[in-house]
């Protein structure tokens, strides 16, 4: 008899031969010429796995741009957290490299270890740090995560982890802070409040920083700029150059796609499912 025990291969994540969800055998793909997804956050309780599994069966392109933030090592870290359906997103778009389609990885500030890869190519995905995109209709568009204007936005760069876990510690923090206050007769003070004025600036923050981004992108001279990071959506123009983000799959599960006559559009996966759903029913109740 052996004297190595055999260890049962099934359900060992990391020795799976397929994913644990397998892609849905007949799917209706919508096609599209490009798309970026980025900030996906994989490890970590706030990544929408799920509805990012549902977007990646129901799409298809010719290029896949991963626009950083797809593993979240600081997280990881920490604490190791890895679901099945973490397993599953990399699985498709593993699949989806070998299939054809030109994957390319722009890693981001969570995933920045990856950036030492920067030109190598692993089962068909590309790393990089930046990309130049041309679009159907002749448009150079640069492509990069967007933490690389951290330092021209220094002054509220705290503000890049809102929407982390970073806010709830603040809010513990608050907690504490006044406990200590309170003990040393000092009145209440509300950190949370201070920072909540702060989030109300969120908005001042985020036209700032796709100013800040498509003013460097026309100083490049291209026609636009594709980024992420701050985890909002958008397609706009700013002083002649055309700024969009992909968002991100922790709240808003959005992707940018572009279609095959070069047209831009964002899509808002949680809609595209209402309407999916909706059409469904639609098509039940006429049967
Ligand atoms: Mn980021």
């Amino acid at each position: 008899m052996n004297a190595i025990t055999r260890i049962p291969l099934e359900g060992d994540l990391f020795h799976a031969s397929g994913p644990y969800h397998p892609e849905p055998a007949v799917t209706e793909r919508r096609r599209f010429r490009t798309i970026w997804i980025s900030d996906i956050h994989l490890g970590t309780r706030g990544c929408n796995a799920k509805l990012l599994i549902d977007f990646l069966d129901h799409t298809d392109s010719d290029t896949m741009y991963l626009v950083g933030d797809i593993i979240d090592g600081w997280r990881m870290k920490k604490r190791f957290y890895w679901p099945a359906t973490h397993n599953d997103v990399v699985w498709r778009v593993m699949k989806r490299a070998k299939r054809g389609t030109r994957v390319v990885y722009i890693p981001g500030n969570h995933d920045e270890m990856f950036r030492q890869f920067t030109g190598l190519n692993f089962g068909g995905v590309e790393i990089r740090r930046k990309a130049i995109h041309e679009t159907a209709d002749g448009r150079k568009l640069l492509v990069l995560h967007g933490d690389e204007f951290d330092t021209i936005m220094l002054a509220h760069r705290w503000l890049a982890f809102v929407g982390d876990a970073a806010y709830g510690l603040l809010m513990r923090l608050n907690t504490v802070v006044n406990a200590v206050r309170q003990r040393m007769g000092l009145p209440y003070w509300s950190l949370s409040k201070t920072a909540k004025h702060k989030v109300k600036n969120a908005v001042e923050f985020i036209s700032r920083f796709e100013e800040v981004v498509a003013h460097e992108a026309g100083t490049r001279g291209v026609d636009g700029v594709v980024c992420g990071h701050i985890h909002t959506a958008e397609i706009r123009s700013i002083g002649g150059v055309e700024y969009f983000n992909d968002g991100d799959w922790v709240e808003g599960c959005t992707a940018l796609v572009e279609h095959f006559d070069g047209r831009m559009e964002v899509l808002h996966w949680a809609d595209e499912i209402a309407a999916r759903d909706a059409a469904a029913h639609e098509l039940a109740a006429a049967a």
